[in-house]
């Protein structure tokens, strides 16, 4: 149905202009970007455009509600080595909170120390465009730099002692999360979003040997090969006796759950048993030890993990 969909799009608008039907939006920040504690953003910060449904309106007193009313349009990782975050995403709809005229919000989150870091800025300026209506000259450009004013921040801050964004400390507040048909959209073009050999959960379009579910369950770019969220595996001395222990640093945003797998030849791979103890999980971090401890003449052991999305 997509294709005849975008066929008949594009049929229409060689014909006439009278339905545009989508509309590009450039969204980016540019200078330095600071966590509450003074120190920079990392690439697990996350930043997305999108609004509030129902009327809602986020204060720093109801955080706890803003995720359940947060529609996002779409999401980029910060860029440490840029100093900046940049999105693209395509408006298909004029449906609340996306509204002609609604106001439109960037929100960014991350992980801090013992709390969520977040900022959430709008700007005077920044409204959702009317989806039936060609956008001239080019596409709206919502920015956070320097250069420009009439930001307001609900928490956070813009533009304060050079600092372009800072975020603050947020507690107890659920952050957006993202499915993964939510992720495919973000991150691929319309015209590959049909083909299971590009977007499909066990593909790996960069060839980096990590598949679209595991670039999707650790935030990474599917398009740009890292190995960057590989896990790590400790073997940890708890009373005298070793344990093997893997942390994983999982995206703030993904709706995924994961089983370890045990192998001993790398063939056959059985659920752990007995089940692993989870040492840590909190803020996208989570830290499980194999219950059973190694010890001289313990057989090899190869873990993997398996990830199941909604
Ligand atoms: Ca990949």
């Amino acid at each position: 149905m997509r294709v005849i969909r975008s066929v008949f799009l594009c049929v229409a608008a060689s014909l006439s202009f009278l339905k545009a039907g989508n509309v590009d939006i450039a969204w980016q920040s540019s200078g330095p970007h600071l966590q509450s504690n003074g120190s920079a953003m990392t690439s697990r910060f996350i930043f997305e455009v999108g609004g509030f449904v129902d009327g809602f309106v986020p204060t720093s007193e109801n955080t706890a509600q803003w995720a359940g009313k947060w529609r996002s349009l779409g999401g980029a990782n910060f860029q440490p080595a840029n100093l900046r975050f940049q999105g693209a995403s395509t408006l298909t709809t004029n449906q609340d909170p996306f509204g002609v005229s609604q106001q439109v919000y960037i929100w960014g989150y991350g992980l801090g120390g013992s709390s969520a870091e977040w900022v959430l800025i709008r700007n005077t300026s920044w409204a959702w465009p009317d989806t039936t209506v060609p956008f001239t000259p080019s596409a709206p450009f919502y920015t956070v730099t320097a250069a420009e004013a009439g930001y307001t921040t609900v928490v956070g801050h813009v533009n304060q002692s050079g600092i372009v964004i800072k975020s603050t400390a947020v507690s107890n507040s659920p952050t957006p999360s993202v499915s993964y048909t939510a992720w495919v959209v973000e991150n691929f073009f319309i015209s590959e979003q049909s083909d299971p050999a590009i977007v499909g959960q066990v593909a790996d379009p960069d060839g980096d040997g990590q598949t679209n579910i595991y670039e999707y369950a650790f935030g990474t770019n599917p398009k740009q090969t890292s190995m960057a969220s590989v896990p790590q595996l400790d073997i940890m001395n708890v009373n005298s006796q070793s344990f093997a222990q893997i942390t994983m640093n999982f995206s703030p945003r993904a709706q995924v759950t994961m089983q370890l797998h045990q192998s001993s030849d790398l063939q056959t791979f059985t659920a752990l048993s007995p089940a692993p103890i989870t040492v840590l999980n909190t803020q996208g971090t989570l830290i499980l030890r194999d219950s059973a401890a190694i010890h001289t003449g313990s057989p090899r052991k190869f873990y993997r993990m398996q990830f199941t999305s909604p």
